[in-house]
């Protein structure tokens, strides 16, 4: 019988690789993954769990929060604050860092996560997904405050996502390349399914809001614009648009057969004083980290987003991610 990966098994072989491991990172893991399958169980049940619609409340990002965005909150929370392997968590759900109760060890890491990303899809059964990032806690912190989440991408140790659609599946990197698992539910593990996934330097794959059109800043509209034109343009071929409008959904997708995910500056949000539409910590970050380990490239346009320095814990940044050489493309309109 051909024996089969599970994520632990994986990460005990991988950390032999570096002697100094201390399996901390097994154990880490292993705590997000089993975070991960109660999620799927309660996104799988749906209406069955009575966890749908709304909580008829907001979050800090003045958003309306879903049952589940709160539910979800709470289980991640609950799977690994007793861990010691964490001396502190930020999520997209609360307004501040989550302090780890007194009742438990404090650890060397900190985590920074959104629970539940594209929850407006939950009610209509489209995928969505949990992301998350983890980096070393400053040894000097016992007690850390934002201050000390405030780190570029780059520092991360970990990112990863968790994708509950037809099937689940984790996929995450440690910066040794990208590797993905899929849940078994016969016997409750993460199975390794999709090892060292690449994505292709080339694509013919859009994903982007295009009702937001009229706001982009020009590089985009020349951009876009010369995908759409087609055969008949400067591209002198075709291409196909998707827009999921759940992040993990449209990043999976590109991690597995190429693509672009584009969700630039518009002038809808300078309006709005923001600096972009999706968060810099808990989800540009970790999907950069994992986008640049699978040979892509992750920019805001005008800078690699793992290099931006930043200033609070739920900023925003544009995020434009996926094949190497249409990103390229993309940033060196963005330099003319
Ligand atoms: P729009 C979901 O709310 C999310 O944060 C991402 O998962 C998704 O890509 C984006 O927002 C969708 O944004 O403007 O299309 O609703």
């Amino acid at each position: 019988m051909k024996s089969t990966t599970t994520l632990s098994k994986f990460i005990i072989e991988s950390e032999r690789n570096f002697p100094t491991a201390t399996g901390e990172f097994t154990s880490i893991l292993n705590d997000v993954a089993i975070a991960c399958k109660k999620l799927s169980d309660l996104v799988n049940m749906g209406a069955l769990a009575g966890v749908l619609g709304s909580a008829e409340s907001e979050n800090v990002q003045g958003e309306q929060q879903k049952k589940l965005d709160i539910i979800s909150n709470e289980v991640f929370i609950e799977s690994i604050e007793w861990s010691g392997h964490f001396a502190g968590m930020a999520s997209e759900e609360m307004q501040d860092v989550y302090a780890i109760p007194k009742e438990y060890p404090r650890g060397r890491y900190l985590i920074t996560f959104d629970p539940l990303d594209g929850s407006s899809n939950i009610d209509v059964n489209v995928s969505v997904g949990t992301i998350f990032s983890i980096l070393r806690c400053p040894d000097d912190v016992d007690q850390p405050t934002a201050e000390d989440f405030l780190r570029p991408g780059t520092e991360q140790v970990c990112g990863g996502y968790c994708l509950y659609g037809s099937s689940t599946m984790l996929v995450m990197t440690t910066g040794n390349g990208v590797n993905g698992f899929t849940l078994d539910r016969s016997i409750g593990e993460f199975i390794l399914t999709d090892r060292d996934m690449k994505i292709p330097e080339d694509t013919r794959e859009f994903a982007i809001n295009m009702s937001n059109m009229r706001h982009w800043e020009a590089p985009m509209r020349r951009y876009i614009d010369e995908l759409v034109a087609g055969k008949e343009g400067v591209r002198e071929t075709d291409f196909n648009m998707r827009w999921i409008g759940s992040m993990v959904a449209d990043v999976h997708r590109l991690l597995c057969r190429g693509g672009l995910f584009l969700y630039p500056m518009d002038a809808k949000l300078s309006a709005q004083g923001k600096e972009g539409r999706l968060r810099l910590l808990y989800e540009a970050n970790p999907m950069s980290f994992i986008v640049e380990q699978a040979g892509g490239l992750a920019s805001t346009g005008r800078q690699r987003i793992m290099e931006v320095e930043p200033h609070s814990l739920h900023q925003r940044v544009p995020v434009l991610m996926g094949s190497k050489n249409e990103i390229q493309r993309l940033v060196d309109y963005h330099q003319e």
